[in-house]
This record gives structure tokens, C-alpha cells and sequence, in this order.
């Protein structure tokens, strides 16, 4: 199996390539935990770095998040079965009366990514929609693009203080101050950051 040239693939979003590879590294019985720690995490996080960086930009990490996700399709499964321990449960969903979806969805490829267990809920989430998700969570994503919606994210960390329940944002608009203004446990401006926030809030 070549680890490189699947990190490769996944880094320059070529999604044909990866899942020509990742099916052949099933058929050669080669373990998907190796897939996803020597080839397909550290890609994320390269071209993730990158994108921080302002050397790689929205086209290419929605390409790679695509290629990636192809993969993780069609390992998810046996990853599962093999009883990889996740390092945390995340609830992830674009806020109540927002339908922009591109931005969460990487985030929560990034995470998913990084080994966290991921339940996105998808867009126009109410509080009602993320506690019913959350039980055995630590932590509640919330995703915004619009300035009509972002103060919608005062509800869902309100409902959730006092909890274990971590509630973390970001988006477009979203600032750290505004994300101190409401209480939220942390911001994060891109996928790659929100991937290091959670791991440093459950000190990974
Ligand atoms: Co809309 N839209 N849009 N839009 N749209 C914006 C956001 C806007 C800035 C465009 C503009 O006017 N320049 C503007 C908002 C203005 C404002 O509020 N200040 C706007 C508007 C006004 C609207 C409508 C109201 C337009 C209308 O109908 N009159 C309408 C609203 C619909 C609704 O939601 N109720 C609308 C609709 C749409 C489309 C449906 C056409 C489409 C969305 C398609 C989809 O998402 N499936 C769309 C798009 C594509 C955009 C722009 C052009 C691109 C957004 C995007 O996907 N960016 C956007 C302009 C722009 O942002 N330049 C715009 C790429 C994405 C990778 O970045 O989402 O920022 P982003 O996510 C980043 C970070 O923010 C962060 O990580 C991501 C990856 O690095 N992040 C998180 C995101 N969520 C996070 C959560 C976290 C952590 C990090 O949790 C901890």
C-alpha cells in the first residue's frame, strides 16, 4: 500500500484516486486505521494547515474535504467495526433560520477526520434540535453566516450552561469577542482551528 501517494490524493482532492486506492487497500486487508493515521488524517491536517496559512484556499480544501469524505465512506464502516474508540462526540449544526451549510460541513469532515464522532445535524437548527442530539456529547457546534442569525447562537449556549455541554462557534461573522459576549466555550475562525480547539477543550 502506498500511504503517500493515497495523502497525496486526498491532499489534491483527487476523489477518483482515492477511492481507487482506499478500495484496494480494503482488498488488500490492510487495516483502515492505518489508512486514515498515515495517509488521510495528516492530509486534512496539511492542506488544513495550509488553508490557515493562506497558501491553500476555499476550492482546494473543498476538493480535498470531498476526496476525503469519499474515503471515509468507504472505510467508515469497517472503522467502526473494529471498534476504534472516538475521541469525543461533537454535535454540529448551522444555526436556526441559516441554510449555508459549506463551511459546517467541513468542519465537520475535519472532525471526523481528527478521529471526533460527528452528528451533524445539517442546517436551520433550533435548540430543541441540538438537545435532543446531545446526550453522551461534550460538545455543541454551531455554525452561522448571517448576521440575522447569529445571535441565535445566545439560545443554544444559554440552554446549555450549567451542563457538561461545551458549546463552541464559528462562521463568517462570528468574532471572539462576540463568541465571549454570548459565554460560548470557544471560536474558531476555520476547520483546521476548530479541529485544534476541541482538542485543546477536551485536552487531547
Ligand atoms: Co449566502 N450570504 N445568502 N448563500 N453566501 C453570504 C454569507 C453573504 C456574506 C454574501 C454577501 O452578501 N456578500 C451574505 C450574508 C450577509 C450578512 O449577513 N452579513 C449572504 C446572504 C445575504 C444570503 C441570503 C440572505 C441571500 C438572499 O436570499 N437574499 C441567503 C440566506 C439564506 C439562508 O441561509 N436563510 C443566502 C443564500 C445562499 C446560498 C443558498 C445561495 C448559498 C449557500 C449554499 C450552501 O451553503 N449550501 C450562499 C453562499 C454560497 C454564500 C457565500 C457566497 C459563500 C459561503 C461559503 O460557503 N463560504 C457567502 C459569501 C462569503 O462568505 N464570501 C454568502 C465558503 C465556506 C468554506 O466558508 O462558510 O465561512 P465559511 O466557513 C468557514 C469558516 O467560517 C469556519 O470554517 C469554515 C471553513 O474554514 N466555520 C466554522 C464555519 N462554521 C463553523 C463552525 C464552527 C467553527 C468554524 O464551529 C465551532
Amino acid at each position: 500500500m502506498d500511504f503517500d501517494a493515497l495523502k497525496t490524493a486526498v491532499k489534491k482532492g483527487r476523489r477518483n484516486d482515492v477511492t481507487t486506492l482506499v478500495q484496494s487497500a480494503i482488498e488488500e486487508k490492510i487495516d483502515p486505521n492505518e489508512l486514515l493515521d498515515r495517509a488521510m488524517i495528516p492530509a486534512m491536517r496539511e492542506i488544513g494547515d495550509a488553508f490557515s496559512r493562506n497558501e491553500a484556499y476555499v476550492p482546494e480544501l473543498l476538493v480535498a474535504a470531498r476526496a476525503m469524505q469519499a474515503g471515509l465512506k468507504l472505510i467508515e464502516p469497517m472503522v467502526a467495526a473494529s471498534g476504534r474508540k472516538a475521541r469525543g462526540r461533537i454535535v454540529i449544526g448551522t444555526v436556526k433560520g441559516d441554510l449555508h451549510d459549506i463551511g459546517k460541513n467541513l468542519v465537520a469532515i475535519m472532525l471526523k477526520g481528527a478521529g471526533y464522532d460527528v452528528i451533524d445535524l445539517g442546517v436551520n437548527c433550533d435548540v430543541e434540535k441540538y438537545a435532543a442530539a446531545s446526550e453522551g456529547a461534550q460538545i455543541v457546534a454551531c455554525s452561522s453566516l448571517l448576521t440575522t442569525t447569529m445571535s441565535y447562537m445566545k439560545d443554544v449556549v444559554d440552554h446549555f450552561r450549567g451542563t457538561p455541554i461545551k458549546v463552541i462557534v464559528g462562521g463568517a461573522p462570528i468574532t471572539q469577542e462576540f463568541a465571549d459576549e454570548i459565554g460560548a466555550a470557544g471560536y474558531s475562525c476555520d476547520a483546521n482551528e476548530a479541529v485544534k480547539l476541541v482538542d485543546s477543550l477536551l485536552a487531547c
